[in-house]
């Protein structure tokens, strides 16, 4: 995989953030769905932000997932400067615990939208990235299937080992 040429970029808004997109690299990576991962700030960055989105495409990312915490304006401006779908995950952070972040990146002026998820779901966004994929390349069909169908037999091993009300 380390070898296969990204399709999915994960960009964060610091390197504080990391922690919290883990369920999104391990799905990534149970997916065998090439990512790359970066870090920059629409903030104290913004022209590493215009450029990785500026970029992205013709590098052969499909998909971009941004996250940040606090006014996050990341995925927002890393949309303004791509056609590529960006999903945005607010992060929990700070006093308004990602209310702000979720806010900022959902609420997007029309015409450059931001598929947000809810606070903290890099699960979420993993997945919806590879269904977004699913729709040039049946094999990511198949592994958003076969996740789905580990989660489904998950909940039944719980519900058959109940034995009695807890
Ligand atoms: C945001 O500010 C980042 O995405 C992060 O969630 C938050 C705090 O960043 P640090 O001060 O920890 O770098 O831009």
């Amino acid at each position: 995989m380390a070898m296969q040429k990204p399709l999915i970029g994960i960009v964060m808004g610091s390197n504080s953030d990391a922690e919290r997109l883990k369920g999104a690299f391990e799905v990534l990576k149970e997916l065998e769905v090439p990512f790359e991962v970066t870090i920059a700030s629409a903030h104290r960055t913004p022209k590493d932000v215009a450029n990785y989105a500026k970029k992205a495409k013709d590098r052969g990312i499909k998909v971009i997932i941004a996250a940040a915490g606090l006014s996050a304006a990341l995925p927002g401006v890393l949309a303004a400067h791509t056609t590529l779908p960006v999903i945005g995950i607010p992060l929990e952070v700070g006093p308004l615990k990602g209310m702000d972040a979720l806010l900022a990146m959902a609420q997007m002026p029309p015409g450059i939208p931001v598929a947000t998820v809810g606070i903290g779901q890099a699960i979420n966004a993993a997945l919806l990235a590879v269904q977004i994929l699913s729709l040039q390349d049946p094999s990511c069909s198949k592994k958003t299937a076969q996740y789905r169908e580990k989660a489904s037999k998950k909940v039944s091993t719980a519900r058959d080992a109940l034995t009695e009300l807890p």
